[in-house]
Parts: structure tokens; C-alpha cells; sequence
């Protein structure tokens, strides 16, 4: 049986203790335990995660794991799932390497519909360089980079995504961690591009615990269609980061379309083909 704990690494944990990131390990560990323990192989999963706080968590998992650069997440595991199509693509970013540095990379993702699931831990900071602005921090927002006030307006990403041609479009937090898992799990079951937005405070630059768990509903699938897109963008605009809203948390939208990589290879796996054969494909397309 696999545990949680037999998916932990030798690597010390460096995060400040109350982080928000250490729910989002503890959630995905023990979602590939479970994985495991249905009988999915572990060496078919391959994580990426950019670079920020949020990026550690590919030291603490024990499994395939490639630590990319700032932004670029989604271009890594755009190749990895492209060299091989059988294997499980996970990825780890801040807000600031999803929404600020790799934003353009996070949409053509989305748009393409690649098979890949992608959690940002969105603490709205930069937390790794002490605390400057991103575009998820509120208006208002006095950081090192902005001391007296950040004067824009917060982006939302699930809006974003679902506007960009993402499959799978889901809000977790880490103070709800159960749930959490719940959403990790269906984004990795869902053929096709799976993006969760993690509320994720960042106890040291930016504690947002009380503000969250004053304001964060669950919504199930019960209360809202996600397969319906205008009632899916309804959703995701009841937080536009004013005063009294209530901040909805779960599966805002979800539909079936052909993945990039179906369309692309057809059922080839690129790793397993010769240089020979792998030429008339790439020319194909390229
Ligand atoms: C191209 C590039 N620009 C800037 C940096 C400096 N840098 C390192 S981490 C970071 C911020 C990370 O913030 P976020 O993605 O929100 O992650 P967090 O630390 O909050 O988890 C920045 C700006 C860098 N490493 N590379
Ligand atoms: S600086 Fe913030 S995000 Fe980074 S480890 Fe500390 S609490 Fe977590
Ligand atoms: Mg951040």
C-alpha cells in the first residue's frame, strides 16, 4: 500500500511554517497515493513546477520532477506530454510565474487544450523575492515594489481561462483541504487542459487566512452546471475583489474537446518511434 508519507523526499522543507503551500503538498501526495493504490504507476507521473516558493514542492514529492524557469512551466510540460503522451503531466506555478512572467504561455495552453494539469498556488505575492505585487494582488496593495499602493485592478483567472479554451476551470483553497484533493483528483482524471486556481496565503508577505475563511463557499456540481459556459463566466465573476462578495470555490466549468496531442500525433507515442519516423510527422506540422 502506498502512503502519503512513502511519497515524501529526503529534501528539507524550507516553506515558513503556517505557509499555505504545505496543504497543496499534503493534497497532491496523497492523491498520487491514491492513484497508486488503484494501480497507476508512479513512474508515469512527471512534475514541473516554475520557479517561487510554490516551486519547492517538486523537491518534496518523490517522483519524476524537472524544476523549470520562471513563467515557463507550461512550455516544459507541453514537450514532456509531447515526447510521450502516456505519462501524467502535473504543474506547479505562483501567480507570479502563471499570471505575470508566463501569462502568454498559460493561454496558448489553455487554447490548444493539452492534457496537462496545472495548480497555481496563487498567495497574490511574490513570495520568493519578499513580498512585490503580482497581477492577482488587490488594488491597494503595499509591497516592496509598490509602497504606496499598487493602483491596478486584480485580474480574475478563471475568467481568463475559460475565455482562453481551457476543459477544466476549478478554484480550491488550501484552508479547505479536502475538497482540495477532491479537485486535484477530477483535474487529473479530465482528458484535456485542467487549471486550478489555489487560494493560498502566504503567511510571512501576505496572510490572507482570516480574509479567505471569512469569504470561501463550496459549490458542488449539483448547485451549478459546469458544462454550461455562460453560467460558468456568471460564476467566476461573483468575486470581482469588492467589499461583501463571497468568494466561490470549485468546478466552475468543464466540457470535452479533442486534446492537442490527439489531434497532433494520433495515437503516436514520439519516444518510442525512430528518427526516421518521427520526421514526416514533425514536418507535417512544423
Ligand atoms: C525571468 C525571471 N524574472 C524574475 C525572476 C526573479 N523571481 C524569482 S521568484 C520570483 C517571484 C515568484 O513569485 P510567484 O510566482 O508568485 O511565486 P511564490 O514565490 O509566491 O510562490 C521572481 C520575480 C526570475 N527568477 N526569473
Ligand atoms: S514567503 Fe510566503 S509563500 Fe513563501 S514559504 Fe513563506 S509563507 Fe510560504
Ligand atoms: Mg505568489
Amino acid at each position: 500500500m502506498t502512503t502519503p508519507k512513502k511519497i515524501e523526499t529526503y529534501a528539507v522543507n524550507t516553506w515558513c511554517p503556517g505557509c499555505g503551500n504545505f496543504s497543496i503538498l499534503t493534497s497532491i501526495r496523497k492523491v498520487l497515493a491514491n492513484l497508486s493504490n488503484e494501480g497507476f504507476d508512479l513512474h508515469r507521473v512527471a512534475m514541473v513546477s516554475g520557479i517561487g516558493c510554490h516551486a519547492k514542492i517538486v523537491d518534496y514529492v518523490d517522483v519524476n520532477t524537472f524544476y523549470s524557469i520562471h513563467g515557463r512551466v507550461p512550455p516544459a510540460m507541453t514537450g514532456i506530454k509531447l515526447a510521450n503522451p502516456d505519462l501524467t503531466v502535473i504543474g506547479h506555478s505562483g501567480d507570479g510565474d502563471a499570471y505575470g512572467e508566463g501569462v502568454e504561455h498559460l493561454i496558448f495552453s489553455a487554447k490548444r487544450n493539452i492534457d496537462l494539469t496545472y495548480i497555481i498556488h496563487n498567495n497574490r505575492v511574490y513570495g520568493l523575492t519578499t513580498g512585490q505585487f503580482t497581477p492577482t494582488s488587490p488594488t491597494g496593495f503595499k509591497g516592496r515594489s509598490t509602497p504606496m499602493g499598487s493602483p491596478e485592478e486584480p485580474l480574475n483567472p478563471i475568467e481568463l481561462m475559460i475565455a482562453s479554451g481551457a476543459t477544466f476551470v476549478a478554484r480550491g483553497f488550501s484552508g479547505k483541504i479536502k475538497q482540495l484533493q477532491d479537485l486535484i483528483r477530477a483535474a487529473i482524471d479530465h482528458k484535456g487542459f485542467s487549471f486550478i486556481d489555489v487560494l493560498q496565503p502566504c503567511y510571512t508577505f501576505y496572510d490572507t487566512y482570516n480574509f479567505y475563511r471569512e469569504r470561501v463557499y463550496e459549490f458542488t456540481g449539483q448547485e451549478h452546471d459546469a458544462s454550461d459556459r455562460t453560467a460558468a463566466l456568471a460564476k467566476a465573476g461573483e468575486w470581482a475583489y469588492r467589499e461583501g462578495e463571497r468568494i466561490p470555490i470549485g468546478i466552475f466549468y468543464q466540457v470535452e474537446r479533442a486534446t492537442y496531442e490527439e489531434t497532433l500525433l494520433r495515437g503516436r507515442i514520439p519516444v518510442k518511434l525512430s528518427p526516421k519516423d518521427i520526421r514526416p510527422v514533425l514536418e507535417k506540422h512544423i
